[in-house]
């Protein structure tokens, strides 16, 4: 299932989930897109398409504005609709919006969905969402609720590829920490370049310490001012990335980035949602334990940790004044 499926992330993603990049070529695809009620008009456009590209691996194409419905014994769940924030609108008001989107959505899952099913959240705030999703939804294992920072991830090794002068094939195990927003911490002190460490492949730590973290962490703004419009062709090339490594496996020794429920781990606190570098094997992932984190790291991650909490609290605000409203 795809939410938002009306949108531009939407119209990029579907084709992509068609043709196996989530699944793999072996997959037979029931696909359920989910929009609003105004959007019905546009998303039977895109099931039209969807149709005149006779995809092989596609059993059915089925279009939704009721979310119970669209929820019924999915196996996967690709969480993309939301309300963006308008100009003049309160960071709270946005918040609100998406944080009643994300409650309700928590409930349709946990009525209908199967309960194996694996869960990304893409919309922003993308952390908080899954983190209101898997404090509403008890019954769904922690496990199963993820957001996608796998396209920041995805910027980093580019941008490492690109200042070695080397394919992306070529880079590996860069990590996101954190939020997926300008607080987010890539960090290249792991990444390898053709097996070696990256930075002494790169040998310019002012650059990897400043450049680098700056590049990716502004990669959407730049992308906006460039297209006019925000990343949706990556964007959804990455949630298939994302899909794919958790359902098939990371390859050995390779990591990659992924928002999930902190256990803990690298002093995070318990139930943000926090992007960590993880394994995937037999469908689930695990966070890479026992990495070296020096001072400087420690103080990044400590500080999209340190929002991560503010955006969680007041998106709990948020929660509590529609209840009691
Ligand atoms: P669009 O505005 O093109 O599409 C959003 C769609 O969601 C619309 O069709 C809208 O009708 C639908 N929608 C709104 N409320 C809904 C609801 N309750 N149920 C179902 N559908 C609903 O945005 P698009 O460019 O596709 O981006 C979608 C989201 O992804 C945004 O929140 C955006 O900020 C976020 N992004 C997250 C990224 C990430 O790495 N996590 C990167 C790309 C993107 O910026």
């Amino acid at each position: 299932m795809i939410t938002g499926a009306a949108g531009q992330i939407g119209y990029a993603l579907a084709p992509l989930v068609c043709v196996g990049a989530c699944t793999g070529s072996g997959a037979r695809i029931a696909l359920r897109l989910l929009d609003i009620e105004q959007s019905m008009e546009n998303l039977r456009g895109v099931a039209m398409e969807l149709e005149d590209a006779a995809f092989e691996l596609v059993e059915s194409v089925s279009v939704h504005c009721d979310a119970d419905e669209a929820c019924a014994d999915v196996d996967v769940a690709i969480l993309v609709g939301g309300f963006p924030r308008r100009e003049g609108m309160e960071r709270k008001d946005v918040m609100g919006k998406n944080v009643a989107i994300y409650a309700a959505h928590a409930s349709a899952l946990e009525r209908r969905a199967k309960k194996e099913c694996k869960i990304v959240v893409v919309a922003n705030p993308a952390n908080t969402n899954a983190a209101i999703l898997a404090l509403h939804a008890k019954t769904i294992p922690k496990e199963n609720i993820t957001c996608l920072t796998r396209l920041d991830h995805n910027r980093a090794l580019a941008q490492l590829a690109r200042k070695a002068n080397v394919p992306v094939r070529a880079t590996r195990n860069a990590i996101i920490w954190g939020n997926h927003s300008s607080t987010q911490y890539p960090d290249a002190n792991h990444a390898t370049i053709d097996g070696k460490s990256a930075r002494e492949v790169i040998a310019d730590d002012a650059y990897l310490d400043d450049e680098f973290v700056r590049v990716v962490r502004q990669r959407g703004a730049a992308i906006i001012a460039a297209r006019k419009l925000s990343s949706a062709m990556s964007a959804a090339s990455s949630v298939c990335d994302h899909v794919y490594d958790w359902l098939n496996g990371t390859e050995e020794g390779v990591t990659t980035s992924m928002g999930v429920v902190s256990d803990g781990s690298y002093g995070i606190p318990k139930d943000l949602v926090y992007s960590f570098p993880v394994t995937c094997s037999g469908g689930k992932w695990s966070i890479v334990q026992g990495l070296t984190i020096d001072e400087r790291s420690r103080r990044l991650m400590d500080e999209s940790a340190a929002e991560l909490a503010s955006e969680l609290e007041l998106a709990l605000q948020c929660l509590n004044e529609t209840a009691t409203s």
